[in-house]
């Protein structure tokens, strides 16, 4: 970390600022050369975040007019000097000065090295640094809630907490180790038992809300079946409030999988309108109905739409017993019923009157999808949800271990026997926050954020 770096922070392109960030230990040195303070008093005091109007110039040439934002170590994101030049919005006005910075000896920044270097510097974990991405293409309320709550420390302190406590585990047993076997009697043992129960109860909370939390980053990979002319594709368009789907009275209509995502109720779907299911000899029609039964395996949540009035058909009865947990019924065209009954399905399943038509059923529709992503719990974004894979993966990892190790103690193995699995979970509830881990896992993680950032 001994260069200097320097990116454009901000979308290449015409707009009507750019900012350029210039971070390290020669970040004083350079900006010194290219820009003149329009007070120089005010400059020369160096105060730490100030923002400075002034003149950028190279080699006696004027670029720009431009307000400078100094930010010193250890006070600025990456801990280093940083100096953030706002310019005018132009592609060249922002490379001239880009290029002026690499002439006096700053380094093009590689994608995600300002986080990259504040993660190395402890300004971030690793949980922080991955939350700025999330933060970044986040596309709902939610979404972005539980990121900015990650990034805040709220998810790293309950890791931290949980790595704590197997901390303390390990002291209890390195104390113990120290004893003869035969003189660590069933008292400790059976303290031992209880903290690691405590940890692994903990610990499986949080996997319990991941379910919740990585709905809520990555959205809901929803699929919309039924038979053909039931109002599939008006559904999808009334979703996203535009006639993206064709729609017409002819079965048929639509063969190939229209993909769209929209928010529900704050929880983003990811949704494929499909081909109705039905017997058929239109070999196009054929292919977008097989490609209608895969979507459904892969789905994490199914909307059957079917006509109001009608019995199931045998189709929907087979969509219903195989994908159950997941299925929403929406019995459309509600407001073509008279007397009749809407229609007859298995009192277990939920089903929601509806009508695309009169606009029926959506708000039902949007407290049921909701109450399925926080399982009737009181789970909100707020709280400190783990929503990322990685993470989740090591903290699954984790658990297992801590379960090892409860097994050894109910087994009554040697205590050195289960240090191994307790060192074990600490290793990787220290890989989730980067307390622990190697440089190709901090390369991977930080490449995939964009340059500047
Ligand atoms: N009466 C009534 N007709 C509807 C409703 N929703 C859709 N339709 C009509 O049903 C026909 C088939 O709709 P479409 O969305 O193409 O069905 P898909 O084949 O399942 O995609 C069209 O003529 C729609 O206008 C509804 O709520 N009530
Ligand atoms: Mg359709």
């Amino acid at each position: 970390m001994e260069d200097t770096i320097v990116a454009l922070a901000t979308a290449r392109g015409e707009t009507s600022i750019h900012i350029l960030r210039l971070s390290g230990p020669q970040a004083g040195t350079i900006i010194s050369k290219c820009f003149i303070p329009q007070s120089l008093e005010r400059w020369s005091r160096g105060e730490n975040f100030t923002l400075n109007l002034g003149i950028f110039q190279d080699e006696n040439k004027v670029l720009d007019q431009v307000l400078v934002g100094r930010m010193l170590a250890p006070f600025s994101f990456t801990g280093e000097d940083v100096y953030e030049v706002n310019c005018h919005g132009g592609v060249f006005v922002a490379q001239r000065i880009l290029q002026s910075f690499l002439r006096h000896g700053a380094r093009f920044a590689e994608p995600g090295e300002f986080s990259k270097r504040a993660f190395l510097n402890g300004k971030l974990d690793l949980i922080q640094a991955e939350a700025i991405i999330d933060l970044i293409s986040s596309r709902t309320d939610s979404a972005a809630d539980l990121a900015l709550n990650q990034l805040s420390g709220g998810l790293s302190k309950a890791i931290l907490d949980l790595r704590e406590g197997i901390l303390e585990i390990l002291a209890f047993i390195e104390a113990s180790i120290d004893f003869p076997e035969d003189e660590v009697d069933e008292m400790d043992r059976k303290t031992l038992e209880t903290r690691v129960l405590k940890v692994i109860t903990e610990v499986r909370h949080l996997l319990e809300g991941s379910k919740t939390g990585k709905i809520l980053r990555d959205g809901l990979q929803t699929v919309i079946v039924g038979r053909p002319n039931v109002g599939k594709s008006s559904l999808l368009n009334a979703l996203l409030n535009e006639e993206r789907a064709i729609v017409t009275d002819i079965p048929g209509t639509t063969r190939d999988e229209i993909r769209e995502s929209v928010s529900v109720g704050g929880i983003l779907l990811q949704l494929v309108d499909t081909a109705g299911i039905c017997e058929t000899d239109d070999l196009v029609e054929r292919l977008g109905i097989e490609r209608t039964w895969r979507a459904l395996e892969t789905a994490e949540l199914v909307l059957l739409v079917v006509i109001a009035g009608h019995p199931l058909t045998n189709d929907e009865r087979h969509i219903l017993m195989t994908y159950s947990e997941k299925t929403i019924i929406i019995v459309n065209k509600i407001d073509l019923l008279e007397d009749k009954k809407i229609v007859s399905i298995p009192e277990e399943v939920h089903w929601i009157p509806f009508s695309v038509f009169q606009h029926k059923g959506f708000d039902e529709l949007e407290i049921e999808i909701q109450k399925r992503v926080y399982r009737g719990e009181v789970i909100s974004a707020s709280d400190p949800l783990i929503s990322n894979v990685r993470q989740i993966s090591i903290l699954e990892l984790c658990c297992t271990s801590l379960e090892q190790g409860l097994s050894s103690i109910q087994q009554g193995l040697p205590w050195d026997i289960l240090s191994i699995d307790i060192r074990q979970a600490l290793q990787y509830i220290s890989e989730i926050t980067g307390h622990n881990v190697q440089e190709s896992l901090l390369e991977d993680i930080f490449s995939r954020f964009c340059i500047g950032k």
